[in-house]
């Protein structure tokens, strides 16, 4: 199995983040794609496939907010990373504002995701490693993994929350479609619930969105998530939200996953594509389920069972010194 990575992507670096009221070191630092590479061994990098395909799921004005963001911060006489303090509730109405700190709290919805000066080139190339798995797999590999760092599945269209900028698997799943996959499933299996991914195709019918999370009555990101989000439009039953409790072990998981895995066959996708994050773990820091090294075998075996060609994306994990080896664990199963 080929693994994609850029170097750029150890890059970003926010310094602190927003937690329960008080400032606390930043959760997604770059330590934990270095464990990955550790644990995993030798990655390839991607070729450049531009900003079209990224385009193709953000709007161009959250894009070019984005890459210009952190300079324009530093240009109003800040210091350290750009993050929001207050947000147009409901999108009020559309208003032409320049200063960063509206734009910050119009392309964002949370405190926790900062802007540094390198946010855009990590993020990019993250992107860019999503796109060259994907098209590994087109080409004719069973499966191929992006270790795309910072993760994606919370960044919406127009807006970046949850430590995520640009949605690596969204662009990966447009990018199939754009080369002709009639179908493309995404299984999110993330702690947290992908909101972004299921906002960008809420509306589709030729994108299944399949995500067995934390119950966002207790848990980040709250307002989406539930179980009667079912899609809409031509997206009505696109989208499927499998919640389950706090302290979810993996007798509990797997029949989530097995549910999962039944809409998925039904659906009948050409392609699948698997948001991963390996804070599902017992001892991760943010999360509550508990999931063990040796339990992600099991899983990766349900998803391979589909026999469908599989590109994974890596999403979150927290608990750094395990991380490696938990991602390690998955791809195992394969
Ligand atoms: N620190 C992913 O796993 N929590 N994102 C912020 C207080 C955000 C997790 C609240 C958790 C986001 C990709
Ligand atoms: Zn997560």
């Amino acid at each position: 199995m080929k693994l994609f990575f850029d170097p750029r992507e150890l890059d970003h670096a926010p310094e602190q983040e927003l937690h329960n009221g008080g400032f606390v070191p930043y959760a997604e630092h770059p330590g934990r794609a270095r464990d990955m590479l550790d644990a995993l061994g030798a990655t390839e990098p991607p070729p450049d496939r531009g900003e079209a395909p990224i385009l193709r799921v953000h709007d161009a004005a959250y894009i070019d907010f984005l890459k210009n963001a952190h300079a324009r911060w530093t240009a109003a006489g800040r210091g350290g990373d750009a993050v929001g303090y207050t947000w147009p509730i409901a999108r009020r109405r559309p208003l032409n504002l320049e200063r960063i700190d509206a734009q910050l709290g119009l392309f964002s919805f949370d405190a926790s995701t900062p802007i540094t000066a390198d946010t855009w080139d990590s993020v990019y190339w993250g992107a860019q490693a999503a796109l060259a798995a994907t098209h590994e797999v087109l080409d004719g590999a069973s499966i191929a993994f992006a270790l795309c760092r910072p993760p994606g599945h919370h960044a919406g269209a127009d807006y970046l929350g949850g430590y995520c900028y640009i949605n690596n698997v969204a662009v990966a799943a447009q990018a199939a479609r754009d080369a002709g996959v009639e179908k493309v499933a995404i299984l999110d299996i993330d702690y947290h619930h992908g909101n972004g991914t299921q906002d960008i195709f809420y509306d589709r019918d030729d994108i299944l969105f399949v995500s067995i999370h934390a119950d966002p009555v207790t848990d980040y990101p709250f307002y989406w998530g539930h179980a009667d989000e079912r899609g809409e439009g031509a997206g009505e039953g696109a989208t499927l939200n499998l919640p389950l409790p706090r302290g979810t072990t993996l007798a509990e998981y797997e029949p989530a996953l097995e549910t999962a895995m039944e809409e998925i066959a039904a659906f009948g996708p050409d392609l699948l594509l698997v948001s991963f994050g390996a804070d599902t773990f017992e001892e991760d820091p943010i999360s509550q389920f508990k999931l063990k090294t040796e339990d992600y075998p099991a899983l990766a075996r349900r998803i391979a069972a589909s026999g469908l060609p599989l590109v994974v994306v890596m999403e979150g994990g927290y608990a750094t010194d395990a991380l490696g080896r938990n991602v390690a664990s998955f791809l195992s199963g394969f």
